[in-house]
């Protein structure tokens, strides 16, 4: 396999650099056949196919540019950053496991010196899922929380957040617990309704934390909206969007106006379960020389076998996104039907708040739902203990379907009156629906449903 490395252009003569399996150089190889792609200013490609002389080269065709950005997303994810490998030609590149890198003299490097700073497995990675979130800089992180806390590291002692107040409980912790000893200030406030921010901003307002859909109720926030009035009060006011429950394949924020979007690589992108790990993606290089200095001067990255596990997962997301949803559609109509049920809240349904928004916002409505359902906290407990399929754990985005009871798992870190305001009561339970067989799933949560009733009914009789 031959690769065209450099192209410039002497006279009329072009000098190409051609580097083939044995890395060699070679230098205006007329005796090659070659395909050469010429890129014009509007974009059109122009190819030739040359075979030794002029005389041959006389016809020329236009076409589309086939370029990395004008693919679509299912082929960016498994091809971007994905080069096989120069020396070898391996399809799969390999796991760089050095943590450090031969120099030829002191300071005189191939781009890498110590794998904390930069490691080519990892800065794959970061380059696959930038290009999937229509971003040009990504930086991965040892979990999603590492990089909500080398985010909430941008600001100083004195400067004051403002989050969306149904916001991750682990977010919500590190705001209250955490960034709060380091003099760093923070207001919950429900960014649903985008008004509620002129009363909000502060002199001292630096960051503005969204989540959306909101983790567990389900709440959407409308970014672009949010955008225009935060940047029209301070420009400098820095927007950071979560983007995990959505996950690239249905959101991108940084196209509605964000600044940073963060996912929890440990979710959707990974997807199997098996990594923690985060990343956070901006257009601005202000924003990612300073999220590079975190990373490398705190330390909190992922290693090099974890960033190559998601970047596999990463390479299905498309597939596995369009099926987590097309089964999150269908359990979704299924509870909202079921006699049991009190309410369902999933951004598909016509009877979500905010369907019309969501329609909008994003480019499809995600796997996770939240479902109240009628009786007390021995019921969710006798429901969660009951479902065969579904695994009470907690967690979200993985193949396999989970539940669970953000009252004591996920959000126990949120005071319980915030929990009552927020509405995430004893049985308000979270689910994610994973990929197996639609009509297993269902089957689950019914026998599931029956035997909470049975139980909680015969208490009732018995009281
Ligand atoms: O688990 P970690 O990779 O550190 O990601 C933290 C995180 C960030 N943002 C959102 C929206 C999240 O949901 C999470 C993690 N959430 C769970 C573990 C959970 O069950 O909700």
């Amino acid at each position: 396999m031959l690769s065209v490395v450099g192209i410039t252009k002497k006279f009329n003569t072009l000098n190409l650099k051609i580097l083939n399996q044995s890395n060699l150089i070679k230098k205006n190889s007329n005796n090659l056949r070659l395909s050469l792609k010429i890129y014009n200013k509007t974009n059109m490609l122009s190819t030739t196919n040359s075979n030794k002389n002029e005389e041959t080269n006389k016809e020329t065709t236009t076409i589309p540019v086939m370029s990395e950005e004008n693919y679509s997303f299912a082929t960016r994810a498994i091809h971007v950053g994905q080069e096989p490998d120069p020396v070898t030609g391996a399809v799969i590149p390999p796991i760089s496991l050095a943590t450090t890198f031969k120099q030829k003299a002191a300071g005189v490097h191939t781009g890498y010196e110590y794998s904390r700073t930069g490691n080519p497995t990892r800065n794959s990675f970061e380059k696959a899922v930038a290009s999937l979130e229509c971003a040009k800089y990504g930086c991965a992180f040892s979990s999603g929380s590492s990089t909500t806390a080398a985010i909430i590291n941008l600001l100083k002692a004195g400067d004051h957040v403002i989050s969306i107040d149904d916001v991750y409980g682990g977010t919500n912790r590190f705001l209250n617990r955490v960034a709060s000893t380091q003099g760093i200030e923070s207001s919950f406030v429900d960014l649903s309704d985008p008004n509620i921010l002129k009363d909000a901003i502060k002199e001292n307002t630096k960051l503005l934390w969204i989540e959306t859909p909101t983790n567990p109720t389900m709440k959407i926030v409308d970014v672009e909206a949010i955008v225009k009035i935060v940047k029209s009060i301070n420009k400098d006011i820095i927007v950071v969007v979560d983007n995990t429950f959505m996950s690239p394949y249905f959101q991108n924020p940084l196209t509605l106006g964000a600044d940073i979007c963060v996912n929890s690589i440990s979710k959707y992108i990974n997807g199997h379960s098996d990594v923690i790990m985060g990343i956070a993606l901006t257009n601005d290089k202000e924003l990612i020389d300073r999220l590079h200095f975190i990373q490398n001067a705190v330390g909190a990255i992922p290693s090099p076998f974890d960033c190559w596990l998601a970047n596999r997962g990463l390479k299905t997301l498309a597939i596995r996104m369009r099926q987590h949803e097309k089964n999150a559609m269908a359990v979704a109509k299924f509870l909202e039907a079921h006699p049991l049920v009190e309410a369902v809240y999933y951004p598909g349904l016509e009877s979500h708040k905010q369907h019309e928004l969501a329609k909008k916002q994003m480019k499809g409505f995600g796997a996770m739902m939240s479902v109240r359902i009628k009786g007390n906290l021995d019921t969710s407990n006798k429901f969660l203990s009951s479902l065969k399929l579904f695994t009470l754990a907690e967690s979200l985005g993985g193949v396999e379907s989970l539940c669970e009871l953000p009252c004591i798992m996920t959000h126990a870190a949120v005071s319980p009156e915030e929990r009552a305001k927020l509405g995430i009561t004893d049985t308000l339970i979270r689910v994610s629906v994973g990929i197996e067989e639609t009509e297993d799933l269902i089957k689950d949560l019914d026998q599931a449903l029956k035997i909470a009733n049975e139980v909680t009914n015969k208490k009732r009789k018995m009281n």
